[in-house]
């Protein structure tokens, strides 16, 4: 409990920490649409993916003890529903455990209290398959599920009527875990899934938030059939993700499902028995996912610190060049004054105009030159300020160094925006703002995360019942217990 508070109070300091000084920055350069924090102030998402008919919204029921999520061997339920916890008082009126509101993707994708603003981009079409359940199931204390639609061989993501890879993208970004879940009839074998696996989750989110399960092993007719079912799906994920060690599968089934009782099966499925204690594995691992909570927190804001810093500094070496430039030009600009002066006072004093005394001419030149520096710092300083910047968007990538893969990556991540927005001011923009904008995501990103992991490293040594201090973490001059009080996970 006091774990669970004390990582709450960790978190509200880092949505805080991002909101006052990561999201006006990315704001105001069009690096989000919706401020940053939306993401991480909600509660931590369990995100539940696979085949059609792998038994997801059965298991999702299991976990929650009610039949929550609508279930069939068909394509059933082609809805995004997410399921989460009822915090008002009334819910907790009865014990027995039912969907206490419902309310459709329209509210959800536009109430600024739930992190999904971000998905409006998928269209009208998802819009209509994408709800919510409020359910006053304890399961949902710590974190919210996400049912899917199954992931299917025959429709193309066309005729969904929106880009399912990408929905499911945006999420597990979301998501502190992914469940990807398979069956023993099509172990691997779905094209959608397959998809997922090798394109859209590894760039979305980390290996270790993912975790593979094998379900309805009931149906296994013999402990050889799960042998090889086991092994076919161990098979293809190691051809899909083209990696030589297997990751861990849970292996599970659903009782409500299941026609014959574990206490009633043949002599052939007793194996089964052996396997009951992975549901609750499973679980537990799941329950868990509010702890790499911190974890997920701490990429978040290194990924965006670094993303947006990256970004500023591209801006002010674009500046910083074109203050080069400007030096260079206007010295070139006084040289070239003072050679024309200095020509035009000897052409007065060799052609004739002897009549004038010595200052009268010195004069003239000066004002010659002067004359010839003002024309230059207007006309082809402005032509030469303007191939400048051509020059410099043409080879845009000379701005920023890029020795490391990290850089590489953000680098990927924004140079489109830096682009964009240098085309959009013509390189002119404050360049004290800028720097003042640098220093404050330079100081979240080294801050927030290091601190963040610090915080980590205590609570991994610290036993569930220990309170921990505001002088653990040194993250906060508040005491997190008192921040807590009255703080929901959102
Ligand atoms: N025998 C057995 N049947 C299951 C199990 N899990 C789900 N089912 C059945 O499989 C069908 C599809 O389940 P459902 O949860 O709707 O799958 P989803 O499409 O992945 O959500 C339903 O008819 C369930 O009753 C299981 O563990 N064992
Ligand atoms: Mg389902």
């Amino acid at each position: 409990m006091y774990r669970e508070n004390y990582i709450n109070s960790l978190r509200a300091e880092l949505v805080e920490m991002v909101a006052d000084h990561l999201t006006p920055v990315a704001l105001r350069y069009g690096y989000s649409d919706v401020p940053l924090e939306a993401n991480i102030k909600w509660r931590p998402q369990v995100l539940v993916l696979g085949n059609y008919s792998s038994g997801k919204s059965t298991l999702i029921n299991e976990f929650l003890g009610a039949d929550i999520q609508a279930t069939g061997q068909a394509p059933t339920d082609d809805s995004f529903t997410i399921i989460t916890c009822d915090d008002s008082a009334s819910a907790g009126d009865s014990d027995e455990v039912r969907i206490t509101e419902e309310r459709d993707g329209k509210f959800l994708l536009n109430d600024p209290e739930y992190p999904f603003e971000t998905l409006k981009k998928h269209g009208l079409r998802f819009a209509s398959h994408f709800r919510l359940k409020k359910v006053n199931s304890p399961f949902l204390e710590t974190l919210t599920l996400i049912d899917t639609p199954g992931m299917l061989d025959s429709i193309t993501e066309r005729d969904r009527g929106y880009n399912y890879q990408e929905v499911i993208g945006d999420l597990a970004q979301m998501a502190d875990l992914v469940l990807v879940v398979f069956d023993p009839h099509k172990a691997g074998t779905v094209r959608e899934a397959y998809i997922s696996i090798r394109e859209t989750l590894p760039t979305r989110t980390f290996e270790d938030r993912v975790l593979f399960v094998l379900n309805r092993i009931d149906e296994c007719t013999s402990l050889t059939d799960l042998l090889r079912v086991y092994g076919t799906l161990c098979w293809n994920l190691s051809q899909i993700t083209g990696r030589k060690d297997i990751p861990m599968i849970h292996l599970t089934y659903s009782p409500r499902a299941t026609a014959a009782s574990v206490d009633g099966l043949d002599g052939e499925r007793n194996y089964l028995k052996n396997l009951e204690n992975q549901r609750d594995e499973l679980k537990k691992a799941i329950l868990h996912a509010p702890r790499h909570r911190l974890d997920h927190l701490a990429t978040f804001v290194e990924t965006h610190g670094e993303r947006l810093a990256h970004f500023l500094e591209t801006l002010i070496s674009y500046r910083r060049a074109f203050r080069m430039f400007r030096i260079k030009q206007g010295l070139i600009g006084l040289l070239v004054g003072v050679l024309c002066g200095a020509a035009a006072t000897f052409a007065m004093m060799t052609y004739g105009i002897s009549s004038m005394d010595q200052r009268m001419l010195l004069a003239a030149g000066g004002g010659v030159g002067l004359a010839v520096l003002f024309f230059w710092m207007t006309f082809p300083l402005k032509f030469l300020a303007s191939r400048f910047h051509r020059n410099h968007l043409n080879d845009f990538d000379k701005l920023t160094p890029l020795e490391s893969q990290t850089r590489r990556d953000n680098w990927q991540a924004i140079r489109h925006l830096a682009y964009a927005y240098l085309k959009k001011t013509a390189g002119r923009f404050s360049l004290r703002g800028v720097k003042q904008e640098y220093r404050a995501v330079c100081r979240v990103r080294d801050k927030g995360a290091r601190e963040i992991r610090e915080a980590l490293n205590e609570l991994a040594a610290m036993s569930d019942d220990e309170p921990a201090t505001s002088e653990d973490s040194g993250f906060s001059q508040k005491a997190p217990q008192e921040k807590t009080r009255g703080q929901v996970n959102r």
